[in-house]
């Protein structure tokens, strides 16, 4: 078992190649976890998928997520642009029932940070995605923890395939293919009509999956603003590795970015 508190106070690391490491940590240290939400400037070794050594040291507040990257000779600070940002944020509650993505941005001191408040107690997941100036991808994940009851928990699987957000539905079915799966979204308004995206963060939708495990992959749509042909938008991703996934996919429709999940068996 955990006797230090900090063991499960920070887990970083790169998500597809650690994560059974990460659960049994995880179920070994959640009776004992602390549940404040303020984090020490803790840090925690990970395993990076291209052998440098990236880890995150959590500086977070009450109201705010914030962090430092940090690498083997100090601060990370080589970051590229992705989707028009150097940082995007992702947080999920590991119920998969609350998401959020956001821009943390950066000081003087190399803190990225980002006001955020959960919209219910529980255990978070944070996943700082970004590149680096030569383009190599980095998913780093760490939890944090907000205390108080976290009111109906746990995954309630919904496998409806339309939804509809202020007038705007969403159509989505899922094709296996050789290559891995292609999740296809129709979006039409109220009168039926076709509904074709603005440019969001460039590209015309963001699409997250994430697994009861945390698994995490993330996709963009693979022919731009394409969306007056009978496919619809059209996201793919190499074969899913766990048996279930949320997805929660991001459109930009009169101006308004729009989050619409849905669930997914492989
Ligand atoms: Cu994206």
């Amino acid at each position: 078992m955990c006797k230090a508190k900090s063991c499960c106070r920070i887990f970083v690391m790169t998500v597809r190649i650690s994560l059974p490491a990460l659960l049994i940590l995880l179920s070994a240290c959640t009776m004992s976890a602390p549940t404040d939400q303020h984090s020490d400037h803790s840090q925690m070794e990970t395993h990076s998928n291209d052998e440098s050594t990236l880890i995150i040291e959590d500086r977070s507040g009450p109201s705010e997520v914030a962090f430092a990257v940090q690498g083997p000779r100090g601060i990370f600070t080589d970051f590229g642009i992705s989707h028009t940002k150097e940082m995007h944020l992702i947080i999920v509650r590991d119920d998969l029932r609350h998401f959020a993505h956001l821009h943390p941005t950066r000081d003087r001191e190399e803190t990225w940070s980002v006001s955020f408040t959960p919209p219910a107690p529980g255990n978070y997941w944070m996943y700082a995605d970004f590149v680096e100036a030569d383009a190599t991808p980095h998913t780093l994940r760490w939890e944090r923890k907000y205390s108080g009851d976290p009111e109906p928990h746990g995954i309630v699987q919904d496998f409806s395939r339309e939804k509809t957000l202020d007038g705007i539905t969403f159509e989505a079915e899922k094709i296996s293919t050789a290559n891995g799966q292609e999740f296809h979204y129709h979006i039409t308004d109220v009168t039926g009509s076709l509904v074709t995206p603005e440019e969001y963060l460039g590209a015309s939708g963001h699409s997250v999956l994430i697994s009861p495990s945390g698994d995490f992959v993330h996709t963009h749509p693979n022919h731009g603003m394409d969306h007056g042909d009978t496919e619809g938008i059209v996201f793919m991703t190499a074969p899913l590795s766990d048996s279930f996934y949320r997805s929660f996919t991001q459109f930009q429709i009169d101006g308004v970015v729009r989050t619409v999940d849905f669930d997914w068996e492989r």
